[in-house]
């Protein structure tokens, strides 16, 4: 259950068990959010009746008829995908294990916008945060926060250069979460955070530091989660080298970590000659596999992983996956 903030008071404003059939895509400004916040709004305003939001299921929901249904006081399970769109610096990035190539700009959006639209048409509700000429790598959301059922921890990126793309990220989780916040010295990158049930894993290295790892573990522990590092070796960030593939399984590239320290759980291996392709993102019924892999995707649906590919090749040169373009919750 995320919860929000309401006059001090901490309001339930989600039940879980339903989904929501939307295809709603609102597009989120900060200023306009803090502003005009309906969703706050309507967690405040619809405690009773509740009705099951999926007996209304709508294929399409447009922003005047989510007013409207709000009102009427359907049950607010959403899931929730923040994303940011790339901005045209992008072919400034960070980059640590990879030689810069050039990034076709033009192409990276279109993979970005399949990317949002198959998000949307598996039924998440997708904030499109917008970007500047100043962010680079603002695109890798994922980086900025890490946000559980319980609370939402901005993060602290390891990289300076990306320090100014977090207030636009807490404007809008700050109306959905009770936030918490990772202080200097502390440094930690969202895409070094594996989340799986009460199970995190943190991968401490180049961006993620000790305090960093202590900070989160300090946040979540309260809530019923075990928090544990991960040593890393040869790539960027923890979801470089392992990711949920399914409810009950990992992949992993055992090159860059151990896969014996997930021992309670099944886990398949990368194809050897695709390092990259542990970096899927589990959505539940299915599970986005980056086009540039099928070896390892035909591993994935041997083991019975339901995929969808999509290509995300453009975003690749800068070390970016399938993970660290989205933060997905629900509320
Ligand atoms: C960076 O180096 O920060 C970006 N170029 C790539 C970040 C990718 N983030 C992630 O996988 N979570």
């Amino acid at each position: 259950m995320v919860r929000t903030r309401n006059n001090g008071c901490v309001e339930p404003l989600a039940v879980r068990g339903e989904t929501c059939g939307t295809g709603l895509q609102p597009v989120f400004s900060p200023v306009e959010n803090r502003s005009h916040n309906r969703l706050t709004d309507f967690a405040t305003d619809c405690r009773a009746p509740r009705k099951s939001f999926t007996a209304a299921r709508m294929t399409i929901l447009r922003r005047r008829s989510l007013e409207s249904f709000f009102e009427k006081g359907y049950t607010p399970l959403m899931k929730f995908a923040l994303t940011r769109d790339i901005s045209p610096a992008i072919n400034q990035c960070e980059l640590t294990h990879l030689d810069r190539a050039p990034i076709d700009l033009a192409r990276a959006r279109e993979q970005h916008d399949a990317y949002c639209g198959l998000l949307s048409e598996l039924a998440w509700t997708v904030i499109r945060l917008p970007t500047s000429i100043d962010l680079p790598d603002s695109v890798f959301v994922e980086d900025t926060a890490v946000v559980t059922n319980e609370v939402a921890i901005l993060t602290k990126p390891g990289a300076a250069s990306r320090l100014a793309e977090l207030p636009p990220v807490l404007d809008v989780l700050a109306n959905f979460c009770e936030m918490e916040f990772v202080l200097p010295p502390a440094t930690l990158d969202g895409g070094d955070v594996l989340t799986v049930g009460k199970n995190v894993w943190v991968g401490v290295g180049d961006r993620t530091n000790q305090q960093g790892f202590e900070s989160l573990r300090n946040y979540l522990q309260p809530h019923g989660y075990t928090v544990r590092s991960a040593q890393t070796k040869g790539c960027l960030h923890l979801k470089t080298a392992v990711n949920r593939a399914a409810s009950d399984c990992l992949i992993v590239n055992p090159n860059w970590i151990d896969p014996r320290i997930f021992s309670e759980w099944k886990v398949i291996e990368i194809d050897p000659s695709e390092p990259f392709a542990a970096n899927v993102l589990w959505l539940g019924e299915v599970t986005l596999v980056s086009k540039s892999y099928p070896k390892s995707r035909d591993r994935l649906e041997s083991h019975g992983v339901l995929c969808r590919t999509i290509d995300m090749s453009e975003l690749a040169k800068a070390e970016g996956g399938l993970t660290c373009c989205s933060i997905l919750f629900d509320a």
